[in-house]
């Protein structure tokens, strides 16, 4: 049979954008996943994602960020599909907090377009927020969102065209690993062999590889109806991220057809199995768990609309997983994503790809290897 140079397994958020830089790469390249992407079953839907810069995470993160942003840049022009919208992200924490202390720093270091904001001032910009002296905002008006959903879509539909194969009628069983080469399995039998394997699976990473020190978090996010337009996006208002004292950390994006979508980023149920991920509202909190911030900080929502469930692959210290499989090279892999990696998929996508075809990545990635947990 057909010995494809790569088997990307699991192409979402990440997988579709290795499978098409591969493509790039004049790879023979194989994608496969259980659904046909964007669909519902993995970390990639509920339409949009954040996409910043100025980044309280970390700053080994920004010089990924900033080749993300280009190649994002890259997709929407080439595809002139509606990928990237800059409606600017404003980040809001305690004075002193660890994350808004980075978002700050990261800012400067990195000499980004962003705005600094105390107290009052927050209020005075987004008349719907309300903070007091002990909060910090930096809003950043080059961030935004991206239509996750949309450039996955995009990134399969340019990888067909050149030529890659897709099969996404059903999940990987096993890699068997054999002198030659690997052997890929479905679960409706159906064999391939690839010379080397892109393992973008996601939250079910461990069903694979099951020594990889991931956690799979139930999360929940949902759409609230809006009573007051300066919430929407026509209006200026942002997508934002805000950590609340003594609480949790929230995001959300401005408000769309009447509707404004919030998460809190905390919490969430630690699952094994894809069926545990239940729909949003099985769990009793699912729908308590955005009322702090509706009762006192964010305000201009008028009650639940809908809300959908989704899954975040953590590690343990919830910075990224990209590496090797130990004891198989052959087989590249991106993982932990810990519920911020959609931002960096294009980017991520490009580096396994370049890896497969044996291309130097300049950008140093050491501190998201496997061996800092040993
Ligand atoms: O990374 O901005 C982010 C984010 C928002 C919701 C989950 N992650």
């Amino acid at each position: 049979g057909k010995v494809y140079d790569v088997a990307v397994i699991g192409t979402g958020s990440v997988g579709s954008a290795a499978g098409y830089y591969a493509a790039k790469e004049g790879l023979a390249v194989l994608e496969l996943d259980s659904h046909r992407p964007p669909h519902e079953q993995g970390s990639h839907h509920g339409q949009t994602r954040i996409i910043r810069y100025a980044y309280g995470e970390g700053e080994k993160y920004l010089p990924l960020l900033l080749e993300a942003k280009k190649l994002w840049a890259d997709l929407q022009e080439q595809s002139g599909q509606d990928i990237f919208h800059q409606v600017g992200v404003v980040n809001v924490g305690p004075k002193g907090a660890d994350f808004i202390e980075n978002v700050a720093h990261t800012a400067d270091k990195f000499d980004l377009n962003v705005q600094f904001l105390e107290g009052q001032e927050i209020n005075d910009a987004f008349p719907n927020l309300h903070f007091n002296d002990d909060y910090r905002a930096v809003y950043e008006k080059d961030a935004g969102y991206l239509h996750s959903e949309v450039a996955i879509e995009t990134y399969l539909r340019l990888a067909e065209k050149l030529g890659v194969d897709q099969d996404f009628s059903s999940a990987v069983s096993s890699i068997n690993y054999r002198e030659d080469g690997l052997v890929v399995i479905t679960n409706s039998q159906t064999t391939y062999l690839a010379k080397e394997v892109i393992l973008t699976t996601g939250s079910w990473v461990k069903k694979l590889v099951p020594t990889l020190p991931i956690t799979v978090k139930r999360k929940v996010f949902a759409w609230f109806k809006i009573d007051d337009q300066r919430l929407t996006e026509q209006r200026g208002f942002p997508a934002f991220t805000i950590e609340i004292a003594g609480d949790a950390t929230y995001y959300g994006f401005p408000g769309e057809n009447g509707d404004i979508k919030i998460g809190k980023h905390d919490g969430g149920q630690v699952i094994t199995e894809p069926a545990e991920r239940t729909t949003y509202g099985s769990y009793p909190e699912d729908k308590e768990e955005i009322k702090p911030l509706l009762a006192q900080y964010l305000t201009g929502t008028a009650g639940l609309d809908f809300g959908a469930a989704c899954t975040y692959d953590v590690s343990p210290d919830e910075d990224f997983i990209i590496d090797q499989l130990p004891g198989h090279p052959q087989v590249k892999l991106v993982t932990g994503l810990s519920g911020h990696g959609f931002k960096f998929a294009s980017f991520l996508g490009k580096v396994l790809a370049d890896q497969v075809a044996g291309k130097d990545v300049f950008l140093d990635l050491k501190p998201f290897s496997l061996n800092r947990f040993q």
